[in-house]
């Protein structure tokens, strides 16, 4: 392969900045409304100018889109709405070119109804070859076999003409793998190997905490009358002990390629698992390489909290030599900059419904963005991050595309809101985002002029060039990506302040009263004017001590 600009080092992933691709959101070079791999490729110069090391791209593959892609048809092709495979052959060597990484997303969990597999399992007859490939099922006393819930509403289970049920743990149209049938085992084990060959660095791995299931199928228990869904210990669908032999093979197909010149492939665990000691399982030395960690995500704009969060993390993740790996949003959440400007006690709380202060969560956003630069281990950038996207909470009910608007019985709005195309440039929809000619799939909001790159590129003050100038001091100094902290003693209670060798101070300034700096340290990047040698309220400096 063409990368000599590439890091050499093996272990690149353990410090790596990764900006998410979703790419039904990101550019539309074709002009038909929707995302495509050429568009990625037109942003790559933009995204090497960010300065991030790796891209993860959400799926690609053909797919009728009933989950965004995450129904995954055929796990060895590219979605024509999104090119073909030489459009990504030529965008892994061109993002190599540039020195950045791609990881692409596996969908092990459940694929398409479209898939050719499960075609054939419907066709087939109960107790067939085709239908052990899923969880096919009689039904008990004409009831699902079981009361799991699926994640976007409804039943886990649906029946089909002939009377058996399948289990979906998400959408109707994504059923599970049966991973206990080695045909299963053996298909991924080729795909891994597939995409390898291509050039690809790595696969972010999604639900990598639930392809195993309890095979005895017994019942959840109730809460407030319902199934539950949560991941108690013991959960007949998630975190059971034989995702982990799944996860140790595949260690061992990306440690294969530690002779290539790209070096061994790694994996990123998508799992929402606390307490991080049980997340520190995907992550041992012989599993998957890093997990992203969700607890920050998920965490209240609090120093008490987010400090206990990140000590928890990195006790968790070091106890077996795992980097942490940070992420502030991605497609499935309220973007940060939204959950900041709110109440915290009701920050995740679904579209519109919260009141929001946008301005505060801008500031908090910014101060959020340099706390997570500069702690240890890698982090994540989610698509318009770099630029302060809010979520879109008003987006019209007839182009709600979330299987969890329809799933819910139009009580849940979903996740569009996050999903919304990429405002690039000009005043007006759709921004740059695709020609003009088709409607981008989502409405872009009207007052997004000020969000565009372009627009933001020129302006000093912006987020995209808060995070150029982070992405810039962070690969400068030594103290920055892997490696350990030491939280700084006598700091007021809303202040969150850490030292990294050699010679770095983050200090986060959460409150409401300015917090005085340490004198005669200079500053190497602040996500607010710093006055008088003083840190507003909602904001960060990086001091070089
Ligand atoms: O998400 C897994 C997952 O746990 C989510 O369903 C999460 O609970 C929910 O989105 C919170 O709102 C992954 C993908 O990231 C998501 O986009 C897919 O829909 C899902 O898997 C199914 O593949």
């Amino acid at each position: 392969m063409t990368d000599g600009a590439t890091r050499p080092a093996d272990d690149w992933w353990r410090s790596a900045v990764v900006y998410q691709v979703y790419p039904r959101s990101f550019a539309d070079a074709d002009g038909d409304g929707t995302g495509d791999v050429n568009g990625i490729r037109a942003r790559l110069p933009y995204l090497a100018d960010l300065g991030v090391d790796a891209l993860w791209i959400s799926p690609w593959y053909p797919s009728p889109l009933l989950d965004g892609g995450y129904d995954v048809s055929d796990y060895r092709d590219i979605n024509p709405e999104f090119g073909t495979l030489s459009d990504a052959d030529a965008l892994i060597a061109e993002a190599h070119a540039l020195g950045i990484r791609i990881l692409i997303d596996l969908v092990p969990n459940h694929c398409s109804w479209e898939h050719p597999w499960f075609k054939a399992a419907l066709k087939a007859t109960p107790g067939s070859p085709e239908r052990d490939l899923f969880w096919f099922r009689d039904g008990k006393d004409g009831h699902a076999p079981t009361n799991w819930p699926a994640a976007f509403g409804g039943s886990a289970w649906q029946q089909i003409d002939d009377g058996q049920w399948y289990l979906h743990l998400f959408d109707i149209s994504q059923p599970d793998w049966n991973w206990d049938n080695p045909l299963v085992v053996e298909e991924f084990d080729s795909i891994l190997r597939f995409w390898f060959d291509r050039g690809i660095d790595g696969f972010r791995i999604d639900v990598a905490d639930s392809m195993a299931k309890d095979p005895s199928l017994p019942d959840v228990p109730l809460k407030d009358g319902e199934p539950t869904r949560e991941k108690y210990v013991g959960n007949p669908f998630y975190d059971q002990p034989g995702v982990h032999t799944i996860h140790q093979r595949w260690r061992a197909i990306a440690d294969e390629y530690a002779g290539t010149p790209q070096g061994p492939r790694v994996f990123v665990a998508e799992a929402w698992l606390s307490p991080a000691e049980r997340l520190a399982q995907y992550v041992r030395s012989n599993e998957l390489h890093s997990a992203f960690n969700f607890d920050v995500l998920r965490c209240a704009w609090d120093a008490k909290e987010l400090r206990e969060v990140i000590d928890h993390t990195t006790e968790s993740l070091w106890a077996v030599g795992a980097p942490a790996t940070w992420v502030l949003s991605n497609h499935d959440t309220i973007r940060h900059r939204t959950r900041y400007g709110r109440d915290q006690r009701e920050a995740l709380e679904g579209a519109g419904v919260v009141p929001t202060d946008l301005e505060l969560g801008r500031r908090r956003a910014r101060a959020a963005a340099l706390l997570e630069l500069a702690l240890p281990g890698g982090a994540y950038i989610y698509q318009g991050d770099e630029l302060g996207l809010p979520e879109v909470e008003d987006l019209p009910e007839e182009v709600l595309d979330d299987p969890t608007w329809e799933r819910s019985g139009h009580t849940v709005r979903g996740r569009d809101g996050c999903r919304v195309p990429i405002p690039w440039s000009g005043s007006e929809p759709p921004y740059g985002f695709g020609t003009g000619e088709g409607q981008p799939w989502l409405p872009q909001p009207a007052d997004w002029a000020p969000l565009t790159a372009e627009a933001e590129a020129g302006d000093p003050n912006s987020h995209l060039n808060l995070y150029k100038a982070a992405l810039r001091v962070r690969r400068d100094q030594d103290a920055l990506g892997e490696g350990r902290m030491t939280w700084d003693a006598d700091v007021p209670a809303a202040v969150l302040s850490f030292t990294r060798d050699p010679g770095f101070r983050c200090i986060v300034n959460l409150g409401e009263q300015p917090v005085a700096l340490p004198e005669s340290a200079e500053i190497l990047l602040a996500s607010e004017p710093v006055i008088d040698g003083t840190l507003p309220g909602d904001a960060t400096v990086w001091l070089k001590i």
